[in-house]
């Protein structure tokens, strides 16, 4: 085998190595819809130890919100019950709770804040997830997806099931970019 014919060969190595690695998307997006007049976008990026999450809303009541990634792509219920429950463990399941001692549950995430206008930019950083399993962290590009969920109060970040977050008012189902 000639030199170059070696050359070759490692670089065409190289470029299914990167194709099956570009396989897996390093960023998502999704859009929000609300309960009443709520609406907004995400985007997601993934990072080496997690999910880099960047949210802008628009049309909501002001102040603390808590805000969750649920554990499925599905926000067709006006009540956005679909969307079941928070991303946990398969089993046994961790408590909710980002200050609870036997938490986190891998849904959660910290509080966002909407202003006088009704509107918040947020951004957050999550290391109990991933996009596509990464780490072996849950991949919120899973087989049945996995939505962000907005609720009606802030999470107080130890309390059960959700930290008394109240009703859902915005939900968006995560999507790969393309
Ligand atoms: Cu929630």
């Amino acid at each position: 085998m000639s030199l170059r014919t070696a050359l070759l060969i490692a670089s065409a190595g190289l470029l299914i190595a990167a194709r099956a690695a570009s396989a897996a998307p390093s960023s998502a997006t999704a859009t929000f819809a609300g309960a009443a007049s709520e609406t907004g976008s995400a985007t997601l990026r993934e990072g080496p130890s997690g999910v880099l999450l960047h949210v802008e809303l628009a049309g909501l009541t002001p102040g603390w919100h808590a805000m969750h990634f649920h554990e499925k792509g599905d926000c067709s219920d006006p009540k956005f019950a679909s969307a079941g429950a928070h991303i946990n463990h398969a089993a046994p399941k961790s408590p909710h709770g980002l200050l609870n001692p036997q938490g986190p549950d891998f849904g959660d995430l910290p509080n966002i804040f909407v202003g006088a206008d009704g509107k918040a930019q947020a951004e957050a950083f999550s290391a109990l997830v991933s996009l596509s399993g990464a780490g072996g962290r849950p991949a919120l590009l899973d087989a049945d997806g996995s939505a962000i969920v907005v609720h009606a109060s802030p999470d107080d970040y130890s309390s059960q099931p959700i930290g008394g977050a109240g009703a859902r008012i915005a939900c968006a189902v995560i999507k790969a970019a393309p």
